[in-house]
């Protein structure tokens, strides 16, 4: 059955939502609780105000075996000390499940960690940029630059969010501003 809209009809350049009353998933920096490495900063920040650090719009028509799902992300400006305001991060539930993100607008990056090995990596998130991420890879943006960060996130319908693993453990590198630019260090050498 083809669809009830078509998506480009239907997506807001200006807010990078979709037009409509499509559920908005909205996070605040009281949602990101031990994501950041320098507590201090974090704790200082939220006793001055809880900002909304990104909303999320997916667009969900069903659940089967072949479907895609696709979500459309605004990820806001500013920084917690020196790292850069970012998603929670997950793996999917079916791990699996690989991802492509595409930047619409805005300047960002994407931190990849592999789940067996750990290794991880940086790729840049800005327009016409893609990112491919593969099963069983936690996923996390962070907004580098000075204005809102736009990126489209397509998955299989089934892949799901696990976001217990990253609570236990979380990211083994982190990024941080440095001479302005971003750099990846290991969460353990920081701060
Ligand atoms: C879903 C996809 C994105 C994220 C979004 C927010 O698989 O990766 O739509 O949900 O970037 O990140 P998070 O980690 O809070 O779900
Ligand atoms: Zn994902």
């Amino acid at each position: 059955m083809l669809p009830e809209f078509s998506l480009t009809e239907w997506y807001d350049i200006s807010t990078g939502r979709l037009r409509g009353n499509r559920p908005v998933v909205e996070r605040r920096l009281v949602d990101l609780q031990g994501c950041f490495a320098d507590e201090g900063e974090y704790a200082a920040l939220l006793s001055r105000e809880n900002p909304l650090l990104y909303t999320v719009t997916a667009v969900d028509h069903s659940e089967g075996v072949g479907d895609l799902h696709y979500g459309l992300g605004v990820l806001h400006p500013g920084k917690v000390g020196s790292e850069y305001f970012m998603t929670k991060g997950h793996l999917h539930s079916w791990r699996e499940a690989a991802e492509v993100y595409i930047g619409l607008s805005g300047r960002g990056v994407m931190l990849l960690e592999d789940e067996a090995a750990g290794e991880s990596r940086l790729e840049p998130l800005e327009a016409n940029s893609i990112v491919y991420v593969p099963g069983r890879t936690a996923h996390r943006t962070m907004n580098v630059g000075d204005k809102p960060l736009v990126y489209l996130g397509v998955y299989p319908a089934r892949a799901g969010h696990d976001y217990g693993a990253i609570a236990k453990s979380n990211f083994r590198m982190i990024v941080v501003e440095q001479d302005g630019r971003p750099v990846m260090m290991a969460r353990d050498n920081s701060l």
